[in-house]
């Protein structure tokens, strides 16, 4: 365990540090939660710019290891914390999936803010990106077949940073009843990380981001 609380900067409504605090719950680690407000522009502040030149949170400090990229924040606390490597897997080819699904999630279901986060700020749903995404939700489905979970029988970092982003989706009112491998694998993710505090961590402001564009 680290000898000073993990600091992680955040904003509660972000889904990367919603992935982040999500990870260190399950892992039972210290966290030090500093607010940066990033409606109110605080992540372009000197002292923040100087830490994390990219203004992103989430952003650790971990003793002063500094570190962004939720996907990365995430790996980095199993592997220096973890108490085995069920969340994020030692084993070579078993690794190499669950980099595959998180770098997936990154890549192509995690656009989908990109559909939805202009709509915020008045725009239309885009049909086309529309398109994109339930494209990628299909092939999750694919991913899932014959799988408990995202990669694999264990629950992983990629099914929390993919439930994340499902969560999401389910919240904008995405329609993915016609996937047959998704509901049941999300509910099954959902179980799991119910004790560990995914109501208040993540459903609560999924559900508030959706509010933020129902209300436009
Ligand atoms: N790929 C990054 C995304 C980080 C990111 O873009 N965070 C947003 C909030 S969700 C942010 O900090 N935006 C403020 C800014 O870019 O100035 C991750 O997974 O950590």
């Amino acid at each position: 365990m680290p000898s000073q609380p993990i600091k992680v900067y955040y904003y509660p409504v972000s889904p990367p540090c919603r992935s982040v605090l999500l990870t260190a719950r399950l892992l039972g680690l210290k966290v030090e939660l500093v607010l940066i407000n990033i409606m109110e522009g605080e992540q372009k502040s000197p002292e923040f710019i100087k830490m994390n030149p990219q203004h992103t949170v989430p952003t650790i400090d971990d003793n002063g290891f500094i570190l962004w990229e939720s996907r990365a924040i995430m790996a980095y606390l199993v592997n220096a914390y973890g108490k085995d490597d069920a969340l994020y897997p030692n084993d070579p080819q078993q690794r190499a999936i669950v980099d595959q699904r998180l770098y997936f999630d990154f890549s192509f279901l995690q656009k989908s803010l990109e559909l939805y986060w202009p709509m915020v700020n008045g725009k239309e749903y885009n049909e086309e990106k529309g398109e994109k995404l339930k494209e990628a939700v299909g092939w999750l489905n694919s991913m899932l077949e014959g799988r408990q979970f995202v990669a694999g029988d264990k629950l992983s970092i990629a099914d929390i940073t993919t439930v994340v982003t499902m969560s999401n989706l389910d919240s904008f009112g995405f329609d993915y009843s016609s996937y047959g491998n998704i509901k049941p694998w999300f509910e099954r993710t959902v179980k799991e990380l119910e004790p560990y505090g995914y109501v208040e961590i993540n459903k609560s402001y999924a559900d508030k981001l959706a509010s933020m564009i129902k209300k436009e």
